[in-house]
């Protein structure tokens, strides 16, 4: 693991970042939102999510960017709370899917690489304050969606991952048109430091959104939480 990207740096960064407004420094990014929210004010970030429920746009497009603009493949950083290497037995992996689904089960790559292919160049942003612009491959999550059936009037979709970690999102986000589930990278398999066998790219969302490794999605009207989310970090995350 690089030392530069590990827990260290994430916690470094979550003291600074207190103090400056997360906007001013995410280069490329226009987080919609105030940051860290204080326990204290567990109320005001329900109505912080509730009102940026409210005004997203699920027709407003993340920018795309043409193959210039790209991050250089050796720029493709990574970045998690515990392991770059979870043990993930790739061979056998399966998404399992279940509550408000039609078609709740556990589904292979196989059957999710059978969905249409999507190629975009999307920038990800870190709340720890930097971005970058991989070139990213996939099916869209929305795809993934309506084939096991799920409730699109459902509120939000919880997803569990290889290294434990967790995070939600509401139904809309899923649902864009540049949310995917991603298998490839730079036109290559997604490496394991990166989420391998498959993630999620949401680029109208901060980067901790963007779960790899995972390994469950659950469709729900109660909303779940997340790592960093329960830590008092912005749950909505809207970029
Ligand atoms: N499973 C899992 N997904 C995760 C994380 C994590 O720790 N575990 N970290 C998130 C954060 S904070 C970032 S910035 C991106 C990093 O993705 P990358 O390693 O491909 O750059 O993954 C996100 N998804
Ligand atoms: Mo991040």
């Amino acid at each position: 693991m690089n030392p530069e990207n590990g827990k260290k740096s994430l916690f470094a960064s979550r003291r600074s970042f207190l103090a400056v407004p997360p906007a001013l420094f995410l280069a490329g990014c226009r987080f919609a939102s105030g940051g860290k929210v204080d326990s204290t004010l567990k109320g005001f970030q329900r109505f912080n999510d509730w009102i940026q429920a409210k005004v997203f746009d699920p027709k407003k497009m993340a920018q795309e960017y043409s193959d210039e603009e790209l991050t250089p493949e050796d720029g493709f950083r990574v970045n998690g709370y515990d392991t770059d290497e979870p043990d993930m037995d790739i061979p056998h992996w399966r998404l399992i899917v279940d509550g408000l689904v039609q078609k709740p089960g556990e589904y292979s790559m196989e059957e999710i690489t059978k969905l249409p292919k999507y190629v975009k160049n999307l920038r990800h942003c870190c709340v720890e304050g930097w971005s970058m612009i991989p070139k990213w491959g996939g099916v869209l999550m929305k795809d993934f969606l309506d084939m096991v059936g799920a409730d699109p009037k459902a509120r939000y979709i919880a997803a569990e991952c290889g290294d434990d970690y967790y995070t939600a999102w509401d139904m809309p986000s899923a649902m864009h048109s540049q949310t995917l589930l991603a298998y490839e990278a730079y036109g290559k398999p997604l490496e394991l430091e990166h989420g391998a066998p498959l993630r999620v790219v949401m680029p109208v969302k901060l980067g901790y959104k963007s779960a790899k490794w995972i390994t469950r999605l659950t469709i729900t009207n109660e909303k779940p939480g997340g790592y960093w989310e329960d830590q008092g970090y912005d749950w909505f995350a809207g970029l």
